[in-house]
């Protein structure tokens, strides 16, 4: 089926349905779907490809939920789970290089740790770093400390917040669908509570990212209603800044053995339909560590306007087979983005411009 009618609604600046979304998917006209994404891009950015100099830091794999797509979590006294000290998670933060503007911060839903550490950590790593920005604690944390703490979502979050805590990262949102969610992580939050945490903090000023983790037993249509559960939000908060499209990553995990890892062309399809479908998202990030540097690049001209940043320890996704390095230097970033025909733009957590690279061309 053609796709000339979307088409049209896009290049007239009108906001694509469901059914729309839908058939972008089932097309393989990769590249009139990605000039849409570009044209939007654009439209929003610019030539603009953002980054950032952040250091991510995960606290420990240990997790009372043990996802089936996750080869990172372990159980408690398992060959492999650790759990960082305070003094641990600060050697961390001071091995960051100078520079760095953001510490991104998640890890597991430890049974016996109290909602205090969590606190602890955020002060602790706030009066040492004043300037850094702490994006931490995905919507299933959050969630989780509510419960051991036993205090309302709304306390939880704010008490963070006074502690010191930025801004909060979009994991956890997997697929919001319930029967796949049943498959894939029964004991996680529901997505209906994560947008709810998620419309909580942005009702106390925090900003968040969303995610969605595609290519394990999800459908199209599950990604698209994914989408519009968050389009739906966004056009009632405001607070999301980026949409991250995951790609699955299946080694070392429980999910169905011959599941193979999403191919370059789905990457870019999902990645471009995001941008085109989400017309009240300001910016769609391709997070290199799963994409690979090579497909995140070219994804710059699929729609996308961020590659993330540097990273320097990555965990996750190195659990379940990723092949990509844990760290990128700012100067290999930027001419990643340069070579892809952008200009590399050096941003903070909330896109404030830290420093605008020369163009260069391709
Ligand atoms: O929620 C877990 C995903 C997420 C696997 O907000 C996996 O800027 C692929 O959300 N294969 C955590 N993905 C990471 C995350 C993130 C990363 C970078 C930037 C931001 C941001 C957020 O990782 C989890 C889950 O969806 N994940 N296991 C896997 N096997
Ligand atoms: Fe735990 Fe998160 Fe891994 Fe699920 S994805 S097992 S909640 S660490």
């Amino acid at each position: 089926m053609s796709i000339n009618t979307i088409a049209d609604k896009v290049y007239s600046d009108k906001r694509i349905t469901t059914d729309d979304a839908l058939r972008l998917f089932n097309s393989n006209d990769i590249f009139e779907i990605g000039r849409m994404a570009s044209y939007i891009a654009e439209k929003k950015n610019g030539k603009s490809a953002y980054f950032i100099h952040n250091r991510h830091i995960n606290p420990t794999n240990i997790c009372v939920n043990r996802c089936k797509f996750c080869a990172f979590s372990k159980d408690k006294g398992e060959n492999g789970a650790y759990q960082l000290t305070l003094d641990e998670i600060l050697a961390k933060a001071k091995s960051a290089e100078k520079g760095v503007t953001e510490f991104h911060i998640v890890g597991g839903l430890h049974p016996d740790l109290p909602f205090e550490f969590y606190l602890d950590m955020i002060k602790m790593l706030k009066r040492k770093f004043p300037d850094i920005h702490i994006q931490a604690f995905t919507a299933v944390e959050i969630d989780y400390f509510s419960n051991i703490s036993g205090l309302s979502l709304n306390k939880t979050l704010s008490m963070l917040k006074e502690a010191g805590l930025g801004s909060l990262p979009g994991g956890g949102a997997e697929i919001f669908n319930t029967n796949i969610r049943n498959v894939i992580c029964e004991e996680k939050i529901s997505g209906k509570r994560w947008l709810e945490i998620m419309e909580s903090a942005h009702s106390i000023g925090l900003r968040s990212n969303a995610t969605m983790l595609y290519g394990h037993i999800e459908g199209y249509k599950d990604r698209v209603e994914h989408m519009n559960s968050l389009r739906e939000l966004q056009d009632k908060t405001g607070g999301f800044q980026a949409f991250i499209p995951l790609p699955f990553h299946p080694k070392n995990t429980k999910i169905d053995r011959r599941l193979k890892e999403t191919t370059g062309f789905d990457d870019l399809k999902t990645l471009a339909i995001s941008r085109i479908f989400l017309d009240n998202f300001d910016h769609i990030k391709a997070f290199w560590i799963m994409l690979g540097e090579k497909m995140a690049q070219v994804s710059l001209n699929f729609g996308v306007d961020d590659i993330d940043g540097t990273v320097v320890e990555e965990k996750i996704t190195h659990s379940a087979g990723a092949t990509t390095s844990e760290e990128m230097t700012k100067e290999e970033i930027i001419n990643l983005i340069r070579k892809a025909g952008k200009i590399p733009v050096e941003r903070d957590t909330l896109y404030n411009v830290i420093k605008e690279y020369e163009y260069a061309g391709v």
